[in-house]
């Protein structure tokens, strides 16, 4: 184990097994069964089993244990009577809560946020993944320090003294600090390749899948694209951005990205850690938000979708809401994208109305030119897509309604360097831009 690891408690070093599930009600809200739900989801995709669960309604938090005194006092009997040594609870705690629950009960407790960071750490396969859940757990931690040295306080300093515990937390607040600026430089330059490889898309129409984790959008790009993505009944399978390029009937393509899901109060350490592997949703031509429609919880769902959406900055793109999983469910509403990821049922309708939207995209026009050597038509066809070619056997004079991927511009100059006589009718004919024709 490094060094900088050895600062920090990581639950996935740890089994995390059989665990007591803590569910609390604040507001004078009611408990949320599919709040709970989706915590027994979270231990199990940590590798976890839920095997008793304790909870409370409570106005507001308890300063010292979260959950009062009392609670925790039958929380630390439930955990002992079941021999269990870890409590997953579902809220987030502060340090010291934390340290006074885990002194009170003997048992090792994890809040929300730290486990969302555990199953991104057991999922990260690659070594952007793994440096930027690192860079989450690091910042998840940096201000949490203080309160992991306390313990060494009260074993020497006096009053005015420097403890052993502050002394320990400056150096590893420093270390802790040194090591996220690294790899912060490390991610930088793993993401300018990435920068090159998406500037080459230029002209690309691109479509990115974006969802609550687990709505089926691996599945989704494996189906469009035979990607061979990894997908899997757990939550946050993908946390890496995968693009591939889907050929359209109509000879146009797109590419299509899968990346990280989402998911109710997603930690901000990750947010912002994984920032440049969401940046491919905001940068998207289109998103295809996929829900999955046999979730009973599936609007709220989609709620935090967009939510989520507004916080990177990708609210106002063109988006729409593809009902996935439609083989688990009775019937869909009339009018919507209803589709099965896994049997293929729907999947047509779905790359129709990808094509469509692509070709909205374009810049049509028609082009007349006196002469179309091959060179020029292959690059007319690399740079657009091709809805009619009239060749004049007699003049050599060539019509072309084609949708630019470029634009305009683009064309024009070629046309300047290749032919004498052209012109370029956008949209309606009278504002065609034309040389001696
Ligand atoms: N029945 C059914 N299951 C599906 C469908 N699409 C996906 N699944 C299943 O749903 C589970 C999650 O699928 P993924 O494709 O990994 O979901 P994801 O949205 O990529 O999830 P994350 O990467 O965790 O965000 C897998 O077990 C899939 O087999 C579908 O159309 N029908
Ligand atoms: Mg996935």
């Amino acid at each position: 184990m490094s060094n900088h690891q050895t600062l920090f408690r990581t639950v996935t070093d740890e089994l995390l097994e059989r665990v007591l599930l803590v569910s609390v009600a604040l507001g004078g809200s009611d408990i949320d069964p599919a709040g709970i739900a989706e915590m027994i989801r979270l231990v199990e995709s940590a590798s976890g089993e839920v095997v008793s669960q304790v909870t409370q309604k409570r106005n507001r938090p308890d300063g010292g244990f979260f959950v009062g005194k009392g609670k925790a006092e039958e929380i630390a009997l439930e955990a002992e009577g079941l021999d269990l040594t870890t409590i997953v609870i579902n809220c987030n705690l502060s340090p010291g809560q934390v340290n006074r629950l885990e002194e009170l009960t003997k048992c090792k407790v994890i809040d929300r946020t730290e486990l969302i960071l555990a199953i991104f750490a057991v999922q990260a396969r690659t070594p952007q993944a793994k440096l930027r859940i690192e860079l989450a757990q690091l910042g998840y931690m940096l201000p949490r320090l203080s309160g992991m040295w306390h313990h060494l306080d009260r074993l020497g300093a006096g009053i005015g003294t420097r403890g052993p515990g502050e002394t320990q937390l400056e150096v590893d607040r420093r270390r802790a600090r040194a090591r996220m600026s690294s790899i912060e430089k490390k991610l930088e330059a793993l993401d300018a390749g990435a920068k090159v490889r998406h500037r080459r898309r230029a002209g690309m129409f691109s479509v990115t899948l974006a969802g609550y984790t687990n709505s089926g959008k691996s599945t989704l790009l494996n189906k469009l694209c035979d990607a061979g993505v990894h997908s899997e009944d757990r939550l946050f399978a993908t946390l890496d951005t995968t693009s591939r390029r889907l050929e359209l009937p109509d000879g146009g393509s797109v590419i299509i990205s899968d990346t990280v899901g989402f998911i109710d109060k997603l930690p901000k350490s990750l947010l912002s850690s994984f920032r440049s592997t969401l940046d491919v949703v905001g940068e998207a031509d289109l998103i295809l938000l996929v829900a999955d429609a046999a979730d009973h919880d599936r609007l709220t769902k989609i709620s935090t979708v967009v939510e989520t959406l507004e916080k990177i900055d990708a609210g106002s793109i063109n988006r729409i809401t593809v009902w996935n999983k439609c083989d688990l469910i009775e019937s869909s509403g009339a009018g919507e994208m209803s589709i099965s990821a896994l049997t293929g049922e729907g999947i047509d309708k779905l790359i129709d109305l990808l094509q469509m939207k692509r070709r909205e995209a374009l810049d049509w026009c028609t082009v007349k030119m006196d002469i179309c050597n091959g060179e020029l038509e292959y690059w007319i066809r690399s740079n657009s897509i091709v809805d009619s070619f009239i060749r004049d056997n007699n003049s050599g004079a060539v019509e072309i309604v084609c949708g630019l991927y470029l634009g305009l511009n683009h064309l024009r100059k070629k046309l300047d360097r290749s032919c004498s006589k052209w012109s370029v009718l956008p949209g309606v004919a009278d504002t065609g831009i034309s040389k001696g024709m």
